[in-house]
């Protein structure tokens, strides 16, 4: 019998990069196998509404047991375990296709938040344990990542059994200097990380419900 599936999700690059590290970690993680949980993976746009619904569509795709969706913080110095989404758009700079919404709910009548129901503080340890700086995060920010973890987190309520949650890396080197507070980290040491990370929810099995 099948162990089940973690689908990872990345973003394309944001912000005048042309690079976005979790997109490059959701394409190193496609196909894996983790203590038999199969990795599923898929690449999200910049654009609000679409890559909600883009994960939304791969969830119904894939059935996975677990979701751990992935985006770049600049301003990030370890990998950080957002605990918490809000229902709340308020975009400093447009997004991909131009939106700049502020004041606005990510879903309209939506709890003003939803935890993540990933287990933050083993894969924290998991991750440091492997030799990699990782933090609990309390925020996702208002921006697309904070929307793609509330639609997902909304997606799953009602579905105790089933993980989902946010993690924010840090940038590549290879983008230039980080904004203020960042401080970039090589792929592959976020690589490691976040493949401890999802070993650890691997053996943690599914959730209680
Ligand atoms: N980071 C942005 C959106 C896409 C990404 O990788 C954010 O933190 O909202």
């Amino acid at each position: 019998m099948s162990a089940g599936v973690i689908l990872v999700s990345g973003f394309e690059p944001f912000g005048g990069s042309d690079r976005n590290p979790s997109a490059d970690l959701a394409r190193a993680l496609a196909g894996t196998t983790i203590h038999g949980v199969r990795v599923e993976a898929v690449i999200l746009p910049v654009v609000t509404v679409a890559a909600g619904d883009l994960l939304a569509a791969a969830i119904d795709r894939h059935a996975p047991t677990a979701v751990v969706a992935m985006g770049e913080d600049g301003r990030a110095s370890a990998i950080r375990v957002e605990s918490t989404a809000v229902n709340r758009r308020e975009f400093a700079s447009p997004d991909n296709a131009g939106n700049v919404l502020r004041d606005e709910p990510v879903v309209a009548g939506g709890p003003a938040s939803l935890p993540s129901t990933l287990p933050t503080s083993a894969l924290v340890a998991a991750s440091r344990a492997a030799g990699v700086e990782a933090e609990e995060s309390p925020s996702a920010g208002t921006y697309l990542c904070n929307e793609v973890m509330y639609r997902l987190l909304h997606r799953l309520r009602g579905e105790p059994s089933r993980r989902g949650g946010f993690l924010h890396v840090p940038r590549l080197p290879a983008q230039g200097p980080a904004p203020k507070g960042g401080v970039p980290m090589p792929l592959d040491m976020t690589l490691r990380g976040v493949r401890a990370m999802l070993e650890a929810l691997a053996a943690a099995g599914p959730a209680r419900t």
